[in-house]
């Protein structure tokens, strides 16, 4: 009830008629500013397990129509949140033509050119990522900020695999690599909050890390990107993102945590 939506011109404004948690008390992404964050010297940098993959795991990279996701396998886990959260998979989003600025999250209402999410499920307390999905302490993402810096160097996601990935419904095989490559170095620094899912069914499952510190990327790869993206786009039109105008209702059910 206290959302104002931002949407493209053919974008989905009935989401919460449409899914009923879409609006709901802890609706994610949310802008990180100072009137809402607490230091927690409780909160620990996160031990990740698993990341570094061997060139040998293939990993499915898929076009879903909104979004390129790459799947990961059960022996990438985070070790130590209240849970084991084992992976799943990681997918990206991004800006287009119209609206650069692509990131879901932003930090004192900065966007950034895009986000990268690594969606972890509980797998200690349920069977499946389906069982997870709809439970309060279901599922963790890892979010990170992408940032374009003219100097930087290839963002890891090679270009070659997202080219082959640029329709909707197509599919491509991934060398394993090193994951922590996609995190900035310093891990130690992060807005911890119990949301949901930014998408339909958008479930308050999520227990969410943003990473403080972006990683870069070169220009050349977020043009390429947003080929690929804004292909995606219009195959797929029903996609848009809320950012909920009341943060202090918000934040009387959530407790945000900072370190710094
Ligand atoms: S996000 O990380 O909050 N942007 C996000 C949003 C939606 C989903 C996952 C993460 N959706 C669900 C799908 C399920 C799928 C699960 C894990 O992701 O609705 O079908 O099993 O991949
Ligand atoms: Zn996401």
């Amino acid at each position: 009830s206290h959302l104002f939506l931002f949407c493209s011109p053919d974008g989905e404004t009935t989401w919460p008629q449409k899914y009923p948690f879409c609006g709901g008390g802890f609706q994610s992404p949310i802008d990180l500013h100072n009137n809402i964050l607490q230091y927690d010297s409780t909160l620990l940098p996160l031990e990740l397990v698993g990341y570094n993959m061997s060139t040998t795991d293939q990993l499915p990279l898929t076009n879903n129509g909104h979004s390129v996701r790459v799947g990961l396998p059960p022996t990438m886990y985070i070790r130590n949140l209240p849970f084991q959260y084992t992976a799943t998979q990681l997918h990206l989003h991004w800006g287009n033509r119209k609206k650069p600025e692509g990131s879901e999250h932003t930090i004192h209402g900065k966007h950034f050119a895009a986000e990268l999410h690594i969606v972890h499920y509980n797998a200690e307390k349920y069977r499946d990522v389906t069982a997870a999905m709809d439970k309060s302490d279901g599922f963790a993402v890892l979010a990170i900020f992408i940032e374009v810096k003219v100097s930087a160097e290839m963002y890891i996601l090679k270009i070659q695999y997202l080219q082959r990935c640029s329709l909707s419904g197509q599919k491509a095989q991934v060398p394993g690599f090193n994951i922590q490559e996609l995190l900035p170095k310093k891990l130690n620094e992060y807005y911890r909050y119990e949301g949901s899912l930014t998408t339909p069914p958008c479930y308050p499952s999520v227990l969410w890390t943003v990473f403080r510190h972006p990683v870069y990327i070169s220009e050349e790869q977020v043009n390429l990107n947003q080929t690929v993206f804004y292909l995606a786009h219009t195959a797929h039109s029903n996609y848009c993102i809320k950012y909920p105008t009341n943060s202090a209702d918000l934040c009387a059910n959530t407790p945000y945590q900072m370190i710094s």
